[in-house]
């Protein structure tokens, strides 16, 4: 009896590991022939003359937004209120209207509403708030984790789940810039940060040797990257695009030059995508022709020496 109950353990056992095989490799027969060609179909990034924020590109990003727009409708209110208020005083208590001032200091009921109120103001703005700073600090249960390091003057990343991906990611030079690509000037970078979308990543920041910021604004992501220690952040993108990023710690003087470029793709799109980076992009082995930035920023060697 035991003998037919382990048989049948395993055989469950082998059909388990099929079903996983055959799921992965359905996965990957979805994939379409350039894994990161659905990123293009929508671009997040600046525009011209923009004023507000990015378009969201994900929940926290969303929360972001939500807060901000709430707490200055409150602000918007409470700045409305004293200003007609003063405006009133002024005019209707002016020495020349109002020629015998009142000697009044103690008005119990206006004391309590003065505490009362901005006390309610500054709890209905609490809670909202300690609710996203939570928000922001869960990275637990991450479907994958990136190591993002940052260096004078690009990015690194490692994938700490795809043993041997770590590759850098350098901005294309302003003379390397091709628009009939979809790059955009100061932005796109040759081996852009490839994710999944649909899952929770996790980023482990750090510096390789000065402070540096990773700042994604559509994302809802700034974190410093500090050399020695490791700072987290996460991010869920339910989109497939490309978002755009940027180094926002001045790290010195080539600190324009390090955009983060990420392109979000199907999760079928990532796992073929891991595959052909694993054999391409591994640091130190593989020099891509736009890889190396020039010796010198251009453009800051130009404002240096005038
Ligand atoms: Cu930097």
């Amino acid at each position: 009896m035991k003998r037919v109950i382990w048989a049948l353990v395993a055989v469950l056992a082998g059909l388990c590991v099929g079903a996983h095989l055959a799921c992965a490799q359905a996965a990957l027969a979805q994939a379409s022939p350039d894994p990161l060609a659905a990123a293009s179909q929508y671009v997040n990034a600046p525009k011209p003359w923009q004023w507000w924020f990015p378009e969201a590109g994900s929940p926290m990003q969303e929360r972001i937004d939500w807060l901000m727009q709430y707490v200055l409708w409150i602000m918007a209110g409470v700045v409305g209120f004293v200003g007609v208020l003063m405006a009133y005083v002024c005019v209707r208590y002016r020495a020349k209207r109002n020629p015998t001032p009142s000697h009044l200091t103690h008005n119990t009921l206006i004391e309590v509403i003065w505490l009362v109120v901005p006390t309610i103001l500054l709890a209905v703005i609490i809670v909202p708030s300690i609710s996203l700073i939570y928000y922001e600090a869960d990275d637990s249960n991450p479907y994958m984790t990136v190591t993002v390091t940052g260096h004078q003057w690009y990015w690194e990343y490692n994938y700490q789940s795809v043993p041997g991906l770590d590759y850098t990611s350098y901005m294309i030079p302003d003379d390397k810039i091709d628009p009939s690509q979809g790059q955009i000037r100061r932005l796109s970078v040759d081996h852009p940060l490839v994710l999944p979308i649909g899952e929770k990543i996790k980023f482990d920041i750090t510096s390789g040797d000065v402070l540096h910021g990773f700042y994604l604004p559509s994302l809802g992501v700034q974190r410093y990257a500090i050399p020695g220690t490791i700072v987290t952040s996460w991010t869920y993108i339910p989109k497939a695009g490309t978002y755009y990023g940027q180094c926002n710690q001045i790290c010195g003087i080539n600190h324009d030059a390090m955009p983060i470029e990420i392109k979000a793709v199907p999760m079928a799109d990532y796992l073929a995508w891991t595959k052909m980076a694993v054999q391409n992009y591994t640091l130190n082995s593989f020099v891509p022709p736009l890889s190396s930035p020039p010796a010198v920023n251009e453009y800051a060697d130009v404002s240096v020496t005038k």
